[in-house]
């Protein structure tokens, strides 16, 4: 069965003024599409990887068949990156939208980091200074929370690790809106971040 995008789980001008409604538009029907046809095409021989999620693929990168190993990293990754993200953000202003974190993810973040404050601008230096086209993601690993950036769409499952939440810092992600202006981007950015959904990401990377 091959990989289909899933509609946005709000209006593309939900994220407005932070991210505005053109942008997503690109961004999910063209740009994330994109990846799952690629991914589609590279797994179409192989119907036993195509038949996974497609996070159980990544989590397994070194074992897919090396004719298609790059081409599924780069657009399975894309993928997944983009199925992530789209949920961890929510409509500017709705209920548990921005803010402050809240529940279990609030209390880790002020244990490893301090402060909400202190950990934002990590993670907003550490995107920033991802050199060309990347991530910027929080993962756990070793009972701590951590700020980790990775290029291309490499995702951190990859690596062995359930990324809690990322921000997109490819420059389709913003150019519109902030050209640029990635530091602005990312710090807007956190307006729109779905903490319900952050929390439940940060209990499966706990298991
Ligand atoms: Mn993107």
């Amino acid at each position: 069965m091959a990989y289909e995008l899933a509609p946005l789980p709000y209006d593309y001008a939900a994220l407005e003024p932070f991210i505005d409604a053109e942008t997503m538009h690109l961004h999910h029907d063209k740009h994330h599409q994109a990846y799952i046809n690629n991914v589609n095409a590279a797994l179409a021989k192989y119907p036993e990887w195509a038949a996974k999620p497609v996070d159980d693929v990544l989590r397994d990168l070194d074992k897919v068949p090396e004719d298609v190993r790059t081409a599924v990293r780069n657009n399975g990754g894309g993928h997944s990156n983009h199925s992530m993200f789209w949920h961890i953000m929510g409509p500017a202003n709705g209920p548990g939208i921005g803010g402050h974190p809240s529940g279990d993810i609030a209390k880790q973040i002020s244990a490893d980091f301090g402060d909400f404050e202190t950990f934002k601008k990590a993670f907003n230096d550490a995107a920033a200074k991802q050199f060309g086209s990347g991530w910027g993601w929080l993962v756990f690993a070793g009972g701590k929370l951590k700020v980790i950036t990775s290029a291309n769409q490499d995702s951190p499952l990859s690596q062995g690790l359930y990324p809690i939440l990322g921000n997109d810092v490819w420059e389709h992600a913003y150019y519109l809106k902030y050209q640029n202006r990635r530091p602005e981007y990312l710090a807007a950015w956190w307006n729109v971040v779905n903490w319900a959904e952050v929390n439940k990401r940060f209990a499966a990377a706990k298991k």
